[in-house]
């Protein structure tokens, strides 16, 4: 009976959009009421997710145990795990080892014109976001066939290769690898923070570039280094960039997170007649 009315007194509190206890607990004591319909697991990922949407349970906020959700929702452990596995797939909570399961860190949207030629440093200045680069790799290396092409090297030129995991504080937001010829660039690490810079003072920085751009599914290295679950969703970029004169200066594949960025163009009414066949 205690139960029952605990129950229609948590109920009046979720109705009113107050599901935190007199003593402040995010979760309170009282019994949760889970939205209807659906197998149980979803319900009680329904209702984890308005919580957060609610800003009830804040991003670093710890979920109580799984036994704990288990009474507290009046559902079977098993059903817990479900709910929160799916959510830790879905990127909206995460498990550390030893420590529990926490409310993922909210991701910020980044929009980044597809109409100007920027780096990835000015990109973040200009919202002023903090950047940084942590180094996977960089050296001179014998040219594939495909870099050879691409940069338009004569045989045997080598090529400079710089992979980069690009962050916003700790929030790792897409990796980077590049490809440039040696001649341009003999010494990759001595390019600092930006790659566009470093060109810039030797006076081969691009003015043009062909950004071609896909949807992919982030594979499991690449995940664990943007911190996403493998498998989620992504845009892989290439970048092919050209001097005044023509030549190729350089050819950047990269993996953006794709829960962070939007690509925006912007569209102007053109002649219709452009680009049709005679
Ligand atoms: C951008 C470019 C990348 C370029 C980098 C230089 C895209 C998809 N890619 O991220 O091709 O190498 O900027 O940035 O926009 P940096 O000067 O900060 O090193």
């Amino acid at each position: 009976m205690a139960r029952a009315a605990s129950i229609v007194s948590a109920g009046k509190a979720l109705a009113e959009g107050n599901v935190t206890d007199q003593s402040g607990n995010m979760f309170g004591d009282s019994p949760l009421v889970l939205p209807v319909g659906g197998p149980l697991y979803l319900q009680l990922k329904r209702w984890i997710e308005d919580a957060i949407k609610r800003g009830t349970i804040k991003p670093g906020d710890a979920l109580p145990s799984e036994r704990d959700l288990a009474l507290r929702a009046d559902v079977s452990r098993v059903t817990v795990r479900k709910a929160v596995q799916q959510l830790v797939q879905d990127g909206v909570l995460v498990q550390r080892h030893g420590s529990g399961t926490f409310v993922a860190a909210q991701t910020p949207r980044v929009e980044q014109s597809l109409s100007q030629l920027t780096s990835f440093t000015e990109d973040m200045a200009r919202r002023g976001m903090s950047v940084r680069a942590e180094w996977l790799d960089g050296g001179v290396y014998a040219a594939s066939p495909e870099e050879t092409v691409i940069l338009g090297l004569s045989s045997g030129e080598q090529v400079a290769r710089i992979a980069r995991l690009r962050l916003t504080g700790d929030m790792p937001l897409a990796i980077e690898r590049a490809s440039l010829s040696a001649s341009v660039l003999p010494e990759p690490a001595e390019i600092g923070d930006s790659l566009y810079k470093y060109l810039d003072r030797f006076g081969v920085r691009p003015v043009r570039a062909i950004q071609r751009i896909r949807a992919a599914n982030i594979a499991e290295a690449d995940a664990h280094l943007l911190q996403v679950p493998v498998g989620s969703a992504g845009l892989h970029i290439e970048r092919i960039s050209y001097l005044a004169t023509g030549r190729v200066i350089e050819l950047t594949r990269s993996i953006y997170r794709g829960d962070t960025y939007d690509f925006v163009a912007e569209l102007r009414l053109g002649d219709p007649s452009a680009g049709a066949k005679p």
